[in-house]
């Protein structure tokens, strides 16, 4: 099948990173015009893995003009052409996905399990999907002759770094937009390595820049006057930063923000699946993952049974390296998201939750937590309202069906829930009342092209894949 991949990387020999990289604007890469640079290092150790040229104002601006310059050309290109480029970057991406998965698990930490069996699968799998569309835009139900709205400015996050980079570039540019992305300061590699795949597969000068930096290149690129189109997923705060600063202009917006999935277990649910369900939920990428199921509902009558069964599972998870093939638990992204868990961690403590961690030995160097739970949780409790972005669960328990989607919906955000129940009336019944993009039914955190995904409240708004992920792109 397309899908099908390599043996796994046995270590990072199979990934050349060089000392430096340029931004990657028109086709080149280039220092940044005031020269700056920064470092990306590896969270799994704190060394250097290379140092990557920092965009300023005047870099957002030529990648723009750049992006402009190339729309002309690739937006009257007929879609069956795109079409020839997204799948040519869709094969190269499979045929570097051990080099893709070996470099992303060094900039970001996640197991090789992960980056190989997931990120990089559902990568090539978005290039594969909308290079479907490009040549049948005219029958996605936006009118016979929907149009491209032009340069899309893209800023993502660092913890999918080259699937948030798919979900991105691949429906721009099937729809005939140019792109220029902004990857996350702590995650910049993968993005450059995308940039070489596209000079690889002759993508025309200027379709993608890639310009690496902090929040202020974001805001610059967002707030830049020929942009058409802005895609952002990250934190909530910056998300409504960027909705205030666009609202003075016409730009269109997606906004993709944070989450506090509820994973619902009702009482007749298979015990060991529903574990199984959970860890996935919210240990999958540490907990950093916008649609984690971080908090655990549980019906009160398998509450105790429920716990000692995931307790007992979580002490076999392997946290340590994740280049190990057998790593399930690899380490956090940066010192600032470390940071960040612990103080929440710390809060749930002092509110009067009970802490309970997995016994793992943490590494030395680099950023590590051990997968926590809290339980005699309440509503009110900090840990059962932030999103923690990290590998910590809060467990809840519910009597009825009602209660546990009042409990579900009490929060600001909406991206994601689990229903886990053997009773497919009950799986479509709760699932109706909840307010949330996307809801699981005994199964957690699985990914699809093909399927739209997107939050309600303050998770955000629009939405990417499927065929409702062309609409962000176009003009009717
Ligand atoms: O996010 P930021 P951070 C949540 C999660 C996490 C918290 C903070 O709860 O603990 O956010 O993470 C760029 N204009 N999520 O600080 O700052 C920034 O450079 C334009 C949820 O990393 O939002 C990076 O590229 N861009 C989430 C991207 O925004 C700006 C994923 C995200 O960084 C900017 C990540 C500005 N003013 C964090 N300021 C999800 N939805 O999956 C920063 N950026």
């Amino acid at each position: 099948t397309p899908f099908e991949y390599a043996p796994a990387p046995e270590s990072r020999a199979v990934v050349d990173i060089a000392p430096s990289y340029g931004l990657f604007i028109d086709g080149e890469f280039t220092d940044a015009a005031d020269g700056k640079v920064f470092k990306t290092v590896s969270p799994s150790t704190e060394e250097v893995l290379s140092e990557v040229a920092l965009a300023g104002r005047d870099d957002v601006d030529r990648a723009v003009r750049a992006a402009r310059k190339a729309f002309e050309k690739w937006s009257a290109l007929p879609g069956s052409e795109r079409a020839k480029y997204l799948f040519r970057i869709a094969r190269i991406i499979q045929e570097r996905s051990r080099e893709l998965a070996v470099l992303e698990t060094l900039d970001n930490g996640k197991p090789i399990k992960e980056t190989r069996d997931a990120d990089l699968p559902l990568v090539a799998a978005h290039f594969f999907y909308y290079a479907g569309w490009a040549d049948k835009l005219s029958h996605a139900g936006y009118g016979a002759d929907p149009r491209p709205l032009g340069v899309a400015g893209q800023v993502i996050p660092w913890n999918f770094p080259l699937l948030m980079l798919a979900w991105k570039i691949a429906p721009a540019l099937a729809t005939g937009n140019t792109v220029v992305l902004k990857p996350a300061e702590t995650t910049p590699l993968s993005a450059l390595f995308f940039a070489d795949i596209c000079r690889q597969a002759g993508l025309p000068r200027g379709v993608v820049n890639i310009l690496p930096g902090y929040g202020d290149t974001g805001a610059a690129l967002v707030d830049h006057p020929d942009v058409n189109k802005v895609a952002f997923t990250g934190s909530t705060a910056v998300g409504k930063a960027i909705a205030r600063s666009v609202a003075g202009t016409a730009k269109k917006v997606t906004l993709e923000l944070g989450g506090k999935g509820a994973n619902i277990v009702f009482d007749d649910a298979p015990i060991d699946q529903a574990v199984e369900g959970i860890v996935t939920g919210i240990f999958f990428n540490q907990g950093q993952v916008c649609c984690a199921g971080s908090r655990l509902l549980v019906q009160e009558s398998v509450q105790d049974e429920l716990l000692d069964a995931l307790k007992r599972r979580l002490s076999t998870l392997r946290l340590g390296d994740p280049l190990d093939k057998n790593t399930d638990i690899g380490a956090i992204n940066s010192a600032e998201q470390l940071a960040r868990i612990k103080a929440v961690a710390d809060t749930g403590e002092a509110e009067g939750a009970e802490r309970w961690s997995a016994p793992c030995e943490l590494p030395s160097a680099g950023y590590w937590f051990a997968p926590t739970l809290f339980t005699n949780v309440t509503q009110a409790h900090t840990v059962a309202r932030d999103e923690i972005f990290g590998p910590v669960l809060s467990v809840l328990s519910f009597r009825t069906p009602d209660e546990a989607v009042a409990k579900a919906n009490n929060t600001q955000y909406g991206l994601s829930a689990g229903i886990w129940t053997e009773k497919g009336s009950r799986i479509l019944a709760v699932a109706n009342k909840l307010r949330a993009g996307v809801v699981w039914a005994n199964t957690f955190n699985k990914f699809d092209p093909t399927s739209p995904f997107g939050g309600y409240k303050e998770s955000g708004y629009g939405r990417e894949g499927g065929r409702h992920g062309l609409e962000a792109y176009l003009d009717v």
